[in-house]
């Protein structure tokens, strides 16, 4: 039986229109699946739609619809986005779908059941926007502002359902210490530690002041909390909590070992829904992974500003550039580390210039051109497969590009490809072929040196793919290469070798050099 890996991405609300950050997210969870895939793993990704609560109720009514209407409209936005930006996803949940709704009532009755979750009365500083209460010191620090929309905190008080986060204080404290990678980055594991040192607090898990959303079983005038509806998904689009047996079954995909999240939702991930996960029983996740924002053109992104990179402007940035050439830029240039990444028109074209134009699409013409002339365009023969080291120097970048990926550490996965083609740069420039192919007693030699740089491309190709799937498809064709990601034979693919002499190598210019357009958005 293959590995199993899983990996999500939160649920995104519908209530605003998809933008860069959504993209991004979904983008390196999906760089990680098809990866994953292609090494044979037995992958599940999901992602989907969190479409319950007040701001969905408040923005229908404001636009004469109703909030299921506005769901199905909006979700479908979501869905669309997916495929304009190849995502790969297994599936896409909505928490309206009915199986959910059903699962997240049979959770919450056991909580109930368990006294996990009681019925008490609760007052704090409440932030309408985000439909989140906050204590007295957070909200203070926050000086009676929301975070999110600068808009007054406002005092609140309600009957509500509590969820007993308070008693899950030493086992989340235990959890961090026996789990140092439970939440990533360092940094942001650390601040978690220092909120959990403050205390945890019950949280009210109900509502009464709208009724878009699941009711709590046995007292329908109260809704579930959105953010308790929505982290239940990971597990009810796998099917737990499910009275029938489903149809497909997804349960060897819990616990998830990924799920990915912006920064700012990493308090319900790393904390709340760990303890949920205890009070029932199930297995944790292996790693809440909480990446840092996008900003662009060095400032937050506003839409007063004018620097807020929406949907039209990522798709000027595919149609000029190519999905790749995107898709590229997020991952490699991504918020993925403590700090936030700046999103700038220079910088995307800079970026798509040194590593895409220059260094995998000028590396893969360069060699092509050349077996086209020395060769007839036919892979040749190396008469001395071992010369030069390259088997093992390849094999040692091949290593460290699976073993980043496993850590989700994409920047240095894919640097590692890179390092392959960079090699094959300096190595045809330390080696000449163009120049010993003047003696036709050179051939052979020329043959070796030009095998081998199609074989360490024709690897560092299948290592690229996860990143830049298209235009790597469109090499293996221009080579009439036999690779199939879907095959699952990443390791195979990568045995020294793989080329055979004979095979028709065909020129390709994969990224065409352009000029800086301020027309991009
Ligand atoms: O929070 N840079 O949904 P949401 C990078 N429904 N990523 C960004 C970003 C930015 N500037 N802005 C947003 C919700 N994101 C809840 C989640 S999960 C059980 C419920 C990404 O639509 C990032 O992944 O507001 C962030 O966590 C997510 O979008 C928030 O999406």
């Amino acid at each position: 039986m293959a590995e199993t890996r899983s990996i999500t991405t939160p649920i995104y609300y519908v209530n605003a229109h998809p933008h860069i950050g959504h993209v991004y997210t979904s983008t390196v969870c999906d760089v990680y699946a098809r990866f994953e895939r292609f090494l044979g793993r037995d992958v599940f990704f999901l992602t989907g739609t969190d479409e319950h609560g007040q701001k969905v109720e408040t923005s229908a009514r404001e636009q004469g619809i109703s909030p299921s209407e506005l769901a199905d409209r909006n979700s479908a936005v979501f869905r669309d986005v997916l495929d304009l930006f190849s995502i790969s996803n297994d599936d896409f949940i909505r928490t309206t779908d009915a199986h959910h709704e059903q699962q997240v009532q049979f959770f919450v009755q056991r909580l109930i059941d368990r006294d996990a979750i009681y019925l008490g009365e609760f007052e704090g500083w409440y932030d309408k926007g985000q439909e989140e209460y906050y204590t007295e010191t957070k909200a203070r620090e926050l000086e009676y502002k929301s975070p999110i929309s600068g808009q007054d905190l406002v005092r609140a008080t309600e009957q509500n359902y509590y969820f007993r986060l308070s008693s899950f204080q030493d086992r989340i404290e235990e959890l961090y210490e026996e789990q140092p990678d439970f939440v990533r980055p360092q940094a942001r594991r650390n601040e978690m530690l220092g909120r959990l040192r403050e205390g945890l607090n019950d949280v009210p898990i109900s509502r009464t002041n709208f009724s878009w959303g699941i009711p709590v079983p046995g007292n329908e005038e109260h809704v579930i909390y959105v953010w308790i509806d929505a982290l239940f998904n990971y597990v009810t689009a796998l099917g737990l909590g499910l009275e029938e047996e489903p149809e497909e079954n997804r349960s060897r995909f819990w616990p998830a070992d990924y799920h990915i999240v912006g920064k700012e939702i990493l308090w319900f991930h790393s904390v709340i829904w760990p303890a949920v996960l205890m009070a029932l029983d199930l297995p944790l996740p292996r790693c809440i992974y909480a990446h840092s924002f996008w900003i662009s053109e060095g400032q937050k992104m506003s839409k007063s500003l004018g620097n807020f990179i929406d949907l039209e402007s990522l798709e000027g940035y595919c149609n000029r550039y190519g999905g790749d050439a995107l898709r590229w830029y997020l991952v490699t240039q991504g918020p993925l580390g403590a700090t936030d990444a700046d999103f700038s028109r220079q910088h995307f074209h800079d970026v798509y210039t040194t590593d895409l134009v220059n260094t995998i699409g000028n590396c893969t013409s360069r060699v092509s051109a050349m077996i086209g002339k020395y060769f007839d365009g036919l892979a040749p023969a190396d008469p001395d497969p071992s010369s030069d080291g390259w088997p093992e120097s390849t094999a040692v970048h091949v290593e460290a590009c699976i073993a980043s990926m496993e850590e989700f550490d994409l920047v240095d996965s894919c640097e590692q490809a890179m390092a392959i083609i960079r090699r094959v740069d300096v190595y045809i420039n330390e080696k000449e072929p163009f120049k010993l192919a003047k003696n036709p007693d050179s051939m052979p030699e020329v043959g070796g040196i030009l095998y081998r740089c199609a074989e360490a491309l024709r690897i560092a190709s299948c290592l690229l793919a996860a990143a830049i799937p298209e235009r790597m498809e469109a090499l293996w064709s221009s080579w009439n290469l036999d690779i199939d990601p879907g095959r699952g034979n990443l390791q195979a693919s990568m045995n020294w070798g793989g080329l055979a002499a004979g095979t028709k190598i065909e020129k390709v210019a994969l990224f065409p050099r352009l000029e800086l357009d301020d027309s991009t958005d």
